[in-house]
């Protein structure tokens, strides 16, 4: 019989915070691809592979979030959603605001949101304010604004937004037949580490500070352990790496530019109940980490993500990582969104040739 992914709230009903009949708002995300990375296999000496998450409906995890923050959103009288955003969580809202037949508006640094994300916003009907700032002022403009105005807040400080991003921890475990040794990921405003421990222990048969509705213990577990959770921030960008907040938080890696994240608490919790870390890299080291997947191992990924490729590598040249591992790393947003980024600083030759096969093949040296 034909078979539709059914969106993550769907396929994993049962362990998530939604009754039967509730209404559920999906453009289908999650159910992303999980690929062998050969090229970092052999640079790590360890068995690794790269979730996809650029695979989602709009190019990035927050989809997953998204899915339960606005279905729940519905049982509110909220009409409209806000978020801050470093440019992802804005295009998701607003794509699953209209889903919802709901509005949106969404509160971004000006000029620190790269290109495609901006379009997304804007195309999806997004009300777009632009501050003279930096994503931590947005989040706290969001944050009291709806708290004073008849406004859902869907920022991962929304503890629906976790419980749909936990669905990428099922799936990994799902994929693997068990959960890796060691999962990589970068880490900004800090939910999407704290959402996958949370589904990696609740896989497991535990509960963690941010699982809510029915327990985990009551369901059989499906995992036999818990993987390290391996965190990695930008080099300018690096609060839990410094232990204390960037007022100025810089990188080209504009996703994850956030000098205050509001899941503080629950990434050290994770970092220290799996015995992980987290570390940081420079932004040279994230646009080679970017260069390497896309010339390697054919995966398109925004510089964002690079940070978990680049914290890879960098732990596996300081002899970090264990010979034969099984490592995961989430890849969590696609290339596309920024392609100015990709491009930059390559010498692009695409002087036009005359219209024929003899001219391409010599521009070929065929
Ligand atoms: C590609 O969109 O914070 O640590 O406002 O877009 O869960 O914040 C984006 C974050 C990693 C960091 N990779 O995840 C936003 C936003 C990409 C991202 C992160 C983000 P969190």
């Amino acid at each position: 019989m034909a078979h539709q992914w059914q969106g993550v709230i769907r396929e994993y009903h049962e362990r998530l915070p939604f009754g039967a009949d509730d209404p559920v708002v999906t453009l289908g995300e999650g159910g992303t691809p999980l690929v062998p990375a050969p090229a970092l296999s052999s640079r790590t000496g360890a068995k690794v592979y790269v979730k996809v998450e650029g695979m989602n409906p709009t190019g990035s995890f927050k989809d997953r979030g998204m899915t339960s923050a606005i279905s729940q959103v519905l049982h509110s009288d909220a009409k409209i959603v806000a978020c801050a955003s470093t440019g992802n969580t804005s295009a998701s809202a607003a794509a699953y605001a209209v889903a919802a037949g709901l509005s949106s508006a969404v509160i971004l640094p000006a000029g620190k949101i790269a290109a495609g994300k901006l379009a997304q916003a804007i195309v999806h009907g997004a009300n777009l304010v632009a501050v003279d700032g930096n994503f931590d002022d947005c989040l706290r403009i969001a944050r009291e604004l709806t708290a004073n105005y008849p406004v859902a807040l869907v920022n991962s400080v929304n503890p629906y937004r976790l419980q749909g991003q936990k669905t990428a921890a099922f799936e990994v475990v799902d994929a693997l037949g068990d959960a890796p040794d060691i999962h990589v990921l970068p880490v900004g405003n800090a939910g999407n580490i704290s959402a996958y421990w949370m589904g990696y222990c609740e896989y497991a048969g535990r509960t963690t500070a941010a699982s809510m509705g029915r327990s985990a213990t009551e369901l059989a577990p499906v995992a036999s352990k818990v993987p390290q959770m391996w965190g990695v921030q930008a080099w300018g960008a690096a609060p839990l790496v410094l232990g204390h907040p960037v007022e100025k938080p810089e990188t080209v890696a504009t996703a994850i530019r956030i000098g205050n994240p509001a899941s503080w608490k629950l990434a050290e919790e994770a970092r220290d109940d799996s015995q992980g870390w987290i570390d940081r890299v420079t932004d040279e080291e994230i646009l080679a980490a970017q260069a390497l997947l896309a010339a390697q191992v054919g995966v398109f990924i925004e510089p964002g993500s690079a940070a978990s490729i680049a914290g890879l590598l960098k732990a596996a040249e300081a002899g970090k990582v264990p010979e034969g591992a099984t490592i995961v790393c989430t890849v969590t947003g696609n290339g596309l969104k920024d392609t100015a980024t990709a491009l930059s600083g390559r010498d692009l030759d695409i002087t036009p040739i005359e219209a024929t096969t003899e001219a391409a093949a010599r521009a070929l040296d065929l």
